[in-house]
């Protein structure tokens, strides 16, 4: 949009006046946040109504991208950079002496996600709207996010995320948009007089969703999207009295009904196996379908035709249900066919995949899942009974076979065989994941539908990662190549022609040093450590698990720390160990991992004979807003997982983007990493994909051998266990007899020895400016493929077979 300074500072003050009764110079940065961002909501409501005007009238055929989480960040940055009015705001507020940057400080930060997955659905959205594919988001408006993380005396301590406290101004309530989603009761299939069956479900509990719109702006473009997320709420009973309902069984209704949207579950791996989990999913699956319907329905367009005007998007296997839910509603409340609906459900779906950890493959007990949605599991039942069917011409009588791919079988609902039979397409989020989950894990369903799986990998969208996160090397960029990357990211390989020249490395190091020493200051107030901005920042955040070996990470800091005290002459570049990661509140060895890395900052920090040569500080409370200020102040990004293990991956690409160098196993996305910028320009080590499949297979590892052998192995795990590092006895123990009685599921110690080697030449690449600069640059040059923008493209075309609208 188009505004001038004069009449944003009009606006401004007007609304200010209406909202507050208040004179912008008497207002509180409070105030000054609440009403820039109603005023942003106005400046962006006509061209939202505007765009879903457009869709209906033109027919656009819209994508629905279904996710429990959607890590959505703060949204006032990012709406005034894709307003194109973010510099006008800023001088408009300078001149009346206020600060953009603390008022964008003010927003809570919403955390309706748990990491990768939900940052990913984020990604995407910002990249639909901005390149003009009509797209909606789907999820639930969760009244606590992710838990806040404190850290006290080394532990973790949860403490819970009430982002709605204050208003939220981003988003609108529409009531008059509700639906109601049953649960429970009895569910049959009556025979009628005419020999055919009718469903019944009888003694159900109604729930109340409430959606609340949430406009999805695009980058300088026409487009506006829309997320919705739904509310839980008991319905209004006296429009519809059933039963023997009465007050007091109202009330206790309530709480449970308002539990739904409540909380978060905070866990991105391990699936917990709640009922309320399973109700959250079908919760937003029904409303969301429901109201599609709806919606497709007063188009005037024909329900035979709702794949030609609907795609449904999977994210993970969390919305599953809505296979048999859209099946539900077009055989139960339109009177469709089994075939017909079974026909369009298919050509409407398509999943995503986003792990291979099999803990977090969703099954639901079938005894649960009857009892909670008794109609859905009919129809599961039947999807089951036909698909069956297709084995058994397939397999003959191999009933092992059948077994091993029924839907039902064992006692279990099997989610992510659901979403590959009632799904047109799958896909994974990286070549590597995808080759894997057609050679491994998904092997069966592949060679029965190799048709339906593609890959298609991850992205981040450059505007938030890039634009807003680093304004300096943004603006580097547009004097140099021009400023045609912004909207093409792919652009960003113009400036690889620099990475020799003298002048612009010394620029892209000055920047690089800028935002550390904003990091270092957060630091010091945040952590009270004193770190050195000329240090090497060497960054691992993400969620703490296992098999993203945060422990091999430390292990290696503990190793350096050995060297130093057994040889004080030790020759090492001072290095800064940064890191950030919430665990899960029910995973407890992730939780120990988090208090050794603090107990070991606490003994290094403090340790006058290292010398400040290393520093380690752990973050807490890693969040989107965070990663925002750590990123673009590091250089070297440890991708570091097991092999085999990160299905992509997400930050590898935000980092790399900012010029950092990854220090990575041949991993998910790092793979590809290494397509783009080339062996010199990243540090690869570890086993291979083939190594670690062998020993999962085969077996023949044998931990307590290296332990054995290798005498730094040694030195590092009797320092857990003797006393040397202190606070940790407990967690010392855990951790040894994780990695060595527990043979040490995830490799860390097969791996310290290239770990270690790798390290050593990250530290050799960084003493030469020259060399490392260079690599920096080829950095910054190679990752705009990893544009979210370019994925979502894919996605458009290759699945959803959606037009794009504009660019
Ligand atoms: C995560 C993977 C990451 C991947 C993101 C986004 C889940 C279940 N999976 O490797 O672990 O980058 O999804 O695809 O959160």
């Amino acid at each position: 949009m188009i505004i001038t300074k004069e009449q944003f500072k009009k606006d401004f003050e007007k609304k200010m006046l209406k909202l507050y009764a208040q004179e912008v110079e008497d207002s509180t940065v409070h105030m000054q946040y609440f009403t820039l961002g109603y005023l942003m909501k106005e400046y962006i409501s006509e061209g939202w109504a505007r765009t879903t005007n457009r869709y209906t009238k033109y027919g656009e055929k819209q994508v629905y991208y279904f996710s429990i989480e959607f890590l959505l960040g703060r949204l006032l940055a990012s709406n005034l950079l894709n307003l194109g009015i973010r510099n006008t705001v800023s001088d408009a507020l300078k001149d009346m002496g206020l600060s953009l940057k603390e008022i964008e400080d003010v927003e809570v930060d919403p955390g309706l996600g748990n990491g990768g997955l939900g940052r990913l659905a984020a990604c995407f959205m910002d990249s639909m709207a901005s390149s003009g594919i009509p797209g909606n988001g789907n999820g639930i408006r969760y009244k606590y996010g992710l838990f806040q993380q404190k850290i006290v005396d080394g532990y973790q301590v949860e403490l819970p995320e009430n982002w709605l406290r204050d208003d939220n101004v981003w988003e609108i309530r529409k009531s008059d948009k509700a639906v109601k989603v049953r649960f429970y009761g009895d569910a049959w299939m009556k025979p009628k007089e005419d020999g055919s069956l009718e469903p019944i479900h009888t003694d159900f509990q109604e729930v109340l969703a409430v959606p609340y719109d949430t406009a999805l702006v695009g980058y300088e473009n026409k487009t506006v999207n829309t997320l919705r997320l739904w509310n839980a709420e008991v319905p209004n009973y006296t429009d519809d009295i059933q039963g023997e309902l009465n007050f007091n069984k109202v009330l206790l209704n309530k709480r449970e009904i308002e539990s739904i949207s409540e909380v978060l579950y905070p866990d991105d791996s391990h699936h917990d196996g709640r009922v309320l989990r399973l109700k959250q999913e079908y919760f937003f699956v029904s409303a969301g379908l429901q109201s599609i319907v709806a919606q497709h329905k007063d188009s005037g367009h024909s329900l035979s035709e709702l794949h030609n005007y609907v795609a449904v998007h999977i994210n993970d296997t969390h919305p599953a249900v809505a296979i048999p839910e859209l099946m539900r509603i077009l055989m139960d409340e339109e009177g469709m066919e089994w075939a017909e609906a079974w026909h369009i459900t298919q050509n409407t779906m398509s999943y995503t995949n986003h792990t291979i950890m099999s803990e977090a493959l969703e099954k639901w007990q079938i005894d649960l899942f009857k009892e909670l949605l008794p109609r859905i599991y009919l129809i599961i039942g039947e999807i089951d009974r036909r698909f069956r069917e297709i084995l058994s011409s397939k397999f003959g009588e191999d009933q092992n076979q059948i077994e091993k791919m029924a839907i039902i079988s064992g006692g279990y609902v099997r989610m992510a065989h659901l979403c590959i039979h009632g799904s047109h397409s799958v896909n994974g989020v990286a070549k590597l994941h995808t080759e894997l989950l057609k050679s491994q894990e998904l092997r069966d369903f592949y060679m029965l539908y190799p048709y339906k799986f593609n890959n298609k990998t991850n992205g981040i969208t450059h505007r938030r990662w890039l634009m807003l996160a680093n304004p300096e090397l943004s603006n580097l960029l547009d004097e140099t190549i021009g400023n045609s990357w912004r909207r093409n990211p792919q652009d960003l390989k113009l400036f690889k022609k620099y990475k020799r020249d003298p002048e612009i490395q010394k620029k892209v190091e000055q920047i690089k040093k800028n935002n550390k020493e904003k990091l270092a200051a957060y630091i010091k107030e945040k952590n009270g450590i004193i770190v050195d901005p000329n240090s090497i920042f060497d960054v691992h955040v993400k969620r703490l698990h296992a098999y993203k070996r945060q422990l091999l990470n430390a292990l290696h800091i503990l190793h350096q720390y050995h060297e130093i005290l057994e040889n004080p002459n030790f020759e090492m570049l001072p290095k800064t160990y940064i890191f950030a990661a919430k665990a899960a509140p029910g995973y407890y060895f992730a939780k120990e991992i988090i208090k050794f890395i603090n107990a070991l900052a606490e003994q290094i920090n403090n340790d006058p004979r290292v010398k400040d040569r290393i520093k380690i500080v752990f973050l807490e409370n890693y969040s989107v807003t965070l990663a925002e200020q750590i990123i673009p102040a590091s250089e070297v990004s440890e991708q570091i997982s097991t092999t085999t293990k990160e299905a992509s991956g997400t930050s590898n690409m935000k980092f790399m983007m900012n010029g950092a160098v990854t220090l990575a196993t041949l991993d998910g996305a790092n793979v590809e990493i290494l397509e783009e910028v080339g062996h010199p320009n990243i540090v690869i080590f570890g086993m291979t994909e083939k190594e670690v499949l062998n020993y999962y297979r085969n077996g023949g590892y044998n931990s307590r051998e290296i332990y054995e052998s290798d005498a730094r192995v040694k030195r590092v795990l009797d320092s857990l266990t003797n006393g040397f590092i202190k606070g940790i006895q407990v967690e010392g123990q855990d951790i040894f007899k994780n990695l060595i009685d527990y043979n040490d599921e995830f490799f860390v110690l097969k791996d310290f020895d290239s770990y270690v080697a790798a390290q050593k030449k990250m530290e050799d690449l960084y003493r030469d400016r020259f060399t490392w600069n260079k690599m920096s640059i080829e950095n910054i040059s190679s990752s705009g493929v990893f544009s979210s923008d370019v994925t979502v493209m894919q996605y458009a075309s290759g699945i959803w077979d959606t037009r794009i609208i504009e660019r």
